[in-house]
């Protein structure tokens, strides 16, 4: 990135802390554990900037024991100069008016940026105290705010240090009266994140500790950026060529870096970044470069003489089967839509990356034949693929099953024909099946019961998984169609509700559910119709009443709610097999009582390597996996 000289005039002054106090989520989306790690980004955020400037090599994040965290960075330290508008230290400026920070001032100081992008005063209005530190000139500069931000004292001069010790570290302690769900921060949500952000900028080191816990930390940093992520995300997968394609260029401030490889799986996993943020909904960048893959793989295919004339061109999901890639882009002023914001709009932004990638990867196609011919092979097999797929689709387009109860013997269906409030639950087991019939509310609630394990898809290919019966029958019962057809306006229910006994049993066919959901039928878990039911696992009988209560937790809190002297009686739940159609419908279905988890894909990537791990072909990986991510495992498990 070309370094913008610092302007303290860029910062403007717009709004007081106090409109972010009685409004937090505006600022910070929520005051739920995720707008809690929101400050830690904010401020880490900051700091990439200056590494990105070029001044930073290490970005510190100290998790303290009473849940404070510290970022330190070792760039130039901020301007502790008198600010001209505000007539504070810039420090203080930053760290106290609103919107500072240059971003919005139009000076273009500011790249990175959380989805937010609103800095560092937001933070400090959002903490019970924060305290900057910065190194510059041989002096240690000291600030501290409390109270929602404000200043104890001006910015002073507390000690000398090295003249070639420069940087600027942030403490601060999120206010639990704002963050009234949880101020505990949660090690493996920065970890991830903070990985994700090495491998996004090259050879910039960012080490985590954990004060809470002994001996707890972790260090990355990637000389390969891109390259080595594509290669952590392989790892579970065979790479069908061992060189890993790595392409970066510049155009007009804009700076586009691509890593790929292609594995022997039939899924693609792309990912790309604006500005070291997620664009999950795409965008200008990654059309680009989508485009001139398929059109440069096609173009020597033919070359090559591997595809004929009279052959059917590679289509794009042909040529990104089996394909791992990252795009990462460097924008100035990048514009986001989308449903979620999470979609670059730049129209400059298509021309730019599609030539920067057809350029250098018709280059390497060239200059390594053997890596070419496989990814073309690979993508002519897939073009076959379809083919045979698109018969066997025909079998789930046969629209007049759905009217008949008894779909395939299987399906029973809701009367309802208004999506929005229709509901299908995915039953494990004939005989929970047959109570959940008879406990429903037909009208609005479709019964679809799953005899024995669904076929895992992360190891088969479209077509195998539509030879499926049980698959089969969740496509048509859905209404979507699948693959090139997938049509989310026309599914038929707006809740899919997986339920299953809370046993390992249960909980191996949620995980076949989701990765079936999660390869073939993302948009539906992206829009929330995704749910688990919770069957209850305690009954509490007092005097006239029945609690059902989720887990231990709950149990104790109920029982210690209790007026003392109680008299009460304990019994665990039987399965959701054994209930009747009464207690099924009591503890699991009925809307006004029932508890439902939504499952989301918060972290797409990190649940693509979860599943391709946990469902994969190698069982090392998994039993690693397993071994040293044991909350993951928990958490995909809902
Ligand atoms: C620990 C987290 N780090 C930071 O928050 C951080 C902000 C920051 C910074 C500059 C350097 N390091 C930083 N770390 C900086 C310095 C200079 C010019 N631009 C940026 C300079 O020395 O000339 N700043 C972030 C915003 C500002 N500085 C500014 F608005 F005050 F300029």
């Amino acid at each position: 990135m070309e370094e913008k000289k610092y302007d303290s005039s860029s910062i403007q002054v717009l709004e007081g802390l106090e409109a972010v106090r009685k409004r937090p989520g505006m600022y910070i989306g929520t005051t739920s554990s995720r707008g809690l790690h929101h400050l830690v980004w904010e401020i880490v955020d900051n700091a990439i900037d200056e590494a990105l400037a070029g001044f930073c090599t290490h970005i510190e994040v100290i998790i303290g024991k009473e849940n404070t965290i510290t970022v330190k960075d070792n760039g130039r330290g901020i301007p502790v100069d008198i600010h001209p508008k505000t007539k504070k230290s810039t420090v203080e400026t930053v760290y106290t008016v609103l919107h500072a920070g240059g971003k919005f001032g139009g000076g273009g100081y500011k790249v990175s940026g959380g989805l937010h992008g609103v800095g560092a005063s937001v933070v400090n209005a959002l903490s019970s105290w924060l305290e900057v530190r910065v190194y510059r000139d041989g002096k240690v500069y000291f600030q501290r705010y409390s109270n929602g931000g404000h200043a104890e004292d001006e910015l002073k001069i507390i000690e000398e240090c090295a003249k070639d010790r420069t940087g600027t570290t942030v403490t601060f302690k999120p206010d639990p009266n704002i963050f009234t769900e949880t101020t505990t921060f949660e090690y493996e949500i920065l970890k991830i994140r903070l990985r994700e952000l090495a491998f996004l900028n090259k050879g910039l080191r960012i080490s985590l500790y954990d004060e809470r816990e002994v001996d707890k930390s972790d260090s990355f940093c990637y000389e390969g950026g891109l390259k080595e992520y594509v290669t952590m995300l392989n790892q579970s997968k065979n790479p069908i060529h061992e060189t890993i394609i790595d392409i970066s260029g510049v155009d007009k401030d804009i700076s586009l870096e691509v890593a790929l490889q292609y594995n022997e799986t039939y899924n693609s996993s792309i990912y790309s970044f604006v500005n070291n943020i997620t664009t999950p909904e795409g965008g200008t960048h990654e059309d680009g470069v989508r485009r001139a893959l398929t059109r440069i793989l096609n173009k020597y295919a033919v070359s090559s003489g591997m595809l004929k004339n009279n052959d059917d061109s590679l289509t794009g999901d042909d040529v990104r089967e089996g394909l791992t890639m990252i795009i990462s882009i460097k924008h100035p002023n990048p514009q986001f839509e989308g449903q979620t914001k999470t979609k670059l709009g730049n129209a400059e932004v298509r021309g730019i990356s599609d030539k920067i990638f057809s350029t250098a990867f018709e280059r390497f196609l060239m200059e390594h034949p053997d890596e070419a011919r496989a990814i073309v092979d690979k993508g002519m097999t897939a073009s076959r693929a379809r083919v045979a797929a698109k018969k066997a689709r025909e079998l789930t387009r046969r629209k007049g099953d759905l009217d008949i109860t008894n779909f395939y013997g299987k399906l029973s269906d809701c009367k309802s024909k208004d999506a929005s409030v229709s509901e299908i639950f995915l039953v494990e087991g004939d005989s929970a099946g047959g109570s959940a019939i008879k406990g429903r509310n037909s009208m609005t609630q479709a019964i679809l019961p799953l005899r024995g394990k669904i076929l895992n898809v992360e190891k088969a290919r479209l077509d195998r998984a539509l030879s499926n019966e049980e698959i089969r029958t969740i496509i048509t019962a859905f209404g979507t169609g699948i693959g090139e057809e997938f049509d989310l306006s026309k599914l038929r229910y707006h809740k899919i509700i997986i339920m299953t006994d809370a046993d390992v049993d249960g909980s191996h066919i949620r995980v076949l559910l989701l990765t079936l959901f999660y390869r073939f039928f993302r948009p539906i878990v992206e829009a929330g119709h995704v749910f688990a039911a919770q069957p209850p696992l305690f009954v509490i009988k007092h005097g006239k009443t029945i609690k059902y209560v989720l887990n231990e937790t709950e149990r104790d809190e109920y029982l210690a709610s209790l007026p003392e002297n109680t008299k009460y009686e304990i019994a665990r739940m039987k399965g959701l097999g054994e209930m009747d159609a009464e207690e099924l419908n009591e503890t699991t279905m009925d809307i006004e009582k029932r508890v439902l988890r939504q499952i989301t894909v918060e972290d797409a990537m990190l649940a693509d390597e979860t599943f391709a791990q946990l469902m994969g072909e190698e069982v090392e990986p998994r039993r690693n996996f397993i071994e040293e991510n044991a909350v993951y495992v928990e958490n995909l498990d809902v």
